[in-house]
């Protein structure tokens, strides 16, 4: 019998939410970073197999609201919490757990939905300092399971999807077979830039980028690409693009390559640098990419 259903994936910032789902689906949904508060949306990653469909729903770490993005970066993590078949809670099993880390555990764990824990890192720890933590967490109520696993270096994936299979709870195909994601060409492109500014630059300046795809030209055999990347300080700017362009050539590249890998063929990539201040504190955030949670 086909089954299908939502899964909700949360946790605090940089426990590696993003790389379990790419490792879970086998395909990258989700751009991955060094650096806390990567994803900024709620996006869906699709897992398809002869007799199951997993909707997952990445979600941005969980943090502090301090302007609009993070508001709007926190109802993205509301909305995707309503009405799943279950909620997935990473956490980072290389360091000891927070306390707000368990209490936000906690308040999930109140909730109609089953919660599964997903300890992950592991490969960055052993049995003696894994161990006391996993057996913490048995102590709290509501999780019905806890996986050690290493999203990174796909450690113990199976043994999870076997137990998530068995939580969901419609026969409805949501998705077409071939797709992955429910987020556009121009998104993917966007976030893939995004990314390498994340890899590339210290925490300020991504944190206060924005990556909008102005114009997509698709012949077919190659995609014409140009896209803006907003920055909050001119000082930034002068960052990005770079002693006689070198900042943003390397950012153009690396991008281009990245999404013909994506795409499957040729891209000619255009980037702007515009400067637009406390772009994060706007109330219409439309405009830098970030439409409705
Ligand atoms: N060693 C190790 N590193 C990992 C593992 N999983 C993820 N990482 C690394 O942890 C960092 C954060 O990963 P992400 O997947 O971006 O984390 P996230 O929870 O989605 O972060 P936000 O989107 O900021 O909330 C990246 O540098 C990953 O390569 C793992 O199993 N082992
Ligand atoms: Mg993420």
């Amino acid at each position: 019998m086909f089954r299908s259903g939502f899964v909700a994936v949360v946790g605090k910032p940089n426990v590696g939410k993003s790389t379990l789902i790419n490792a879970l689906i086998g395909k990258k949904v989700s751009i991955v970073s060094p650096k806390a508060q990567t994803t900024r949306n709620k996006i869906m990653g699709v897992l398809n197999t002869p007799s199951e469909q997993v909707i997952f729903i990445d979600t941005p770490g969980i943090h502090k609201v301090k302007n609009n993005l993070d508001k709007y970066m926190q109802n993205a993590i509301d909305s995707a919490t309503e009405d799943v078949d279950l909620l997935i809670y990473v956490m980072d099993g290389s360091k000891d757990f927070a306390e707000d880390d368990l209490k936000m555990l906690k308040k999930y764990c109140s909730q109609s939905y089953p919660v599964f824990v997903v300890v992950n890192k592991v490969d960055l720890g052993n049995y003696e300092t894994i161990y006391p933590r996993l057996a913490k967490l048995n102590e709290i109520e509501g999780v019905e399971q806890i996986f050690g696993v290493s999203a990174l270096k796909e450690k113990n994936l199976q043994d999870l999807k076997t137990e998530i299979f068995k939580k969901l709870k419609d026969d409805i195909k949501y998705f077409p077979d071939e797709q992955y994601s429910d987020k556009t060409k121009e998104f993917q492109i966007a976030e893939t830039i995004r990314e390498k500014l994340l890899w590339l630059y210290n925490d300020e300046i991504p944190h206060g980028v924005g990556v909008v795809v102005e114009k997509i030209q698709d012949s077919g055999k190659n995609l014409q690409v140009s896209a803006i990347i907003y920055c909050e300080k001119a000082s930034h700017k002068n960052i990005i693009v770079g002693a006689k362009g070198a900042g943003i050539k390397e950012i153009g590249t690396q991008s281009r390559l990245a999404i013909e890998k994506m795409l499957d063929k040729k891209v000619y990539l255009d980037l702007f640098v515009k400067v637009k201040e406390n772009w994060r504190n706007r109330i219409n955030l439309d405009e830098f990419g970030y439409g409705e949670t």
